[in-house]
């Protein structure tokens, strides 16, 4: 909303004072907004932390890419994107897993709200990349998740690993989960399209069930794909040596 429009829901400071007096509120009008900031700050920190572990993992990633490309003169690494999960994610998640609302449970339960995405060339590229990544002593691998070898009935193809590493606050080292989602352009390319469509609202059950089998397809077809990839790469590999 623009800032110059007159809201009448919104109260002005004077009618806000008056009510906090009405309702023999202790706090001055700044008392409370302090301790509205004091919580602001919190959540601002928590989500914050979440942002740190992300581009931690991301740097951790732009080097191995970096390094592959002076040892085997390639950079395995198409893209890397960072997402925080918004907060009506993270509440839907809670809800679906019945889980209690406090920063402490999100944050010991919920293992996705920082998620790193690496595309990869090739199927090859992804594993040999996440040995790397997990080799690393400041990475605790806490689960894998590999959605190549055995894809989600949707189709859905990635390798997930979860995992925790450390991000350095005023406060001192702090332990973050982080979701990275290792995946060829292709798997990519099907999952950006499919969250797409999956998600169209208002559509009737039928042509959602026929869109669903139509995409299952799709995902089958890109696997192909990269596998003719994959042998394609492999015989020039071959060929060098
Ligand atoms: P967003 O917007 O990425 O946050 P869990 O509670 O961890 O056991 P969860 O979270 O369902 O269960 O874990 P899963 O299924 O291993 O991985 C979830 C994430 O993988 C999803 O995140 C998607 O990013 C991706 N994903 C999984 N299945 C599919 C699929 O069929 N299609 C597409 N396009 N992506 C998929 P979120 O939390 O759903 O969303």
């Amino acid at each position: 909303m623009n800032d110059n429009e007159n809201n009448s829901n919104e109260l002005s400071l004077e009618e806000m004072e008056t009510g906090l007096e009405l309702l023999g509120a202790q706090n001055t009008l700044s008392d409370f907004i302090d301790i509205l900031d004091e919580r602001t700050v919190v959540v601002r920190e928590f989500f914050a932390n979440y942002r740190c572990a992300a581009y931690e993992t991301e740097t951790k990633f732009k080097v191995l890419n970096e390094r592959f490309s002076v040892r085997y003169d390639s950079n395995p690494i198409e893209a890397i994107k960072v997402r925080i999960k918004s907060p009506e994610s993270i509440l839907k998640k809670m809800d679906r897993k019945n889980i209690e609302i406090s920063l402490q449970s999100i944050e010991e339960n919920i293992r996705d709200i920082a998620g790193v995405r690496v595309i990869c060339s090739f199927i090859d590229d992804i594993y040999k990349i996440a040995d790397y990544f997990l080799a690393q002593d400041d990475v605790e691998l806490i689960e894998v998740r590999d959605y190549i070898k055995n894809p989600k009935a949707t189709g859905y193809r990635s390798l997930h690993l979860i995992v925790r590493t450390p991000i350095f606050t005023e406060k001192g080292k702090k332990m973050m989960f982080v979701e990275v989602q290792l995946r060829t352009i292709a798997m990519d390319f099907w999952a950006s399209l499919e969250h797409k469509l999956r998600y169209k609202k208002n559509l009737p059950d039928e042509l959602v069930r026929e869109i669903g089998d139509e995409l299952t397809d799709c995902a089958y077809a890109s696997a192909e794909l990269d596998k003719r990839m994959q042998l394609a790469r492999d015989k020039m590999e071959m060929r060098k040596k």
